[in-house]
């Protein structure tokens, strides 16, 4: 299931159009997840008294969704070449914030959702890639959720 060269290009190209508003798509993507999958908002104790308004103006929501998305960035740019910076992840996920590997899969598919509405052309094969790249980070994130 590894990417190939063309694919990680592929995700980078399109992923050029996020870079270009990193905190805007981050806290798009965090409110469509807490709005689409209500279970996720438990995980976080800053956010999860917050009504939906109150989310919508929170600055720590934007906040981690630009820790988000810049976590992404910097691990597509290592073309799968991302063992190192998997682990502190992985380990804080799992063990202080408690985050379910099953909220990385649902997150993965609000980023292609949220994508494919802000980018124009981002179409079948940027999605493709998308997701696939997304699919093997959360994998390998899950090994050392196993371990
Ligand atoms: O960094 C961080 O913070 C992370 C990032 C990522 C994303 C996606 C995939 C992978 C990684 N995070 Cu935080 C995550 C998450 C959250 O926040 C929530 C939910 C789920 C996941």
């Amino acid at each position: 299931m590894a990417m190939s060269e063309g694919e990680w290009n592929v995700v980078l190209k399109a992923w050029a159009h996020v870079e270009s508003d990193p905190a805007g798509i981050g806290q798009a993507v965090l409110l469509r997840l807490f709005a689409d999958h209500k279970e996720t908002l438990s995980s976080f104790p800053k956010f999860k008294n917050l009504s939906p308004a109150e989310l919508q103006s929170s600055g720590d929501v934007r906040a981690h969704g630009l820790i988000v998305v810049n976590k992404l960035t910097e691990v597509f740019k290592k073309k799968g070449e991302h063992a190192n910076s998997l682990k502190p992840l992985a380990e804080s996920h799992s063990k202080k914030h408690k985050i379910p590997i099953q909220y990385f899969e649902m997150i993965s598919d609000v980023i292609v959702k949220v994508m494919a509405e802000k980018i124009a052309d981002f179409g079948a094969d940027g999605q493709a890639a998308v997701r696939k790249a997304l699919k093997v980070f959360t994998t390998d994130i899950g090994i050392f959720y196993e371990s």
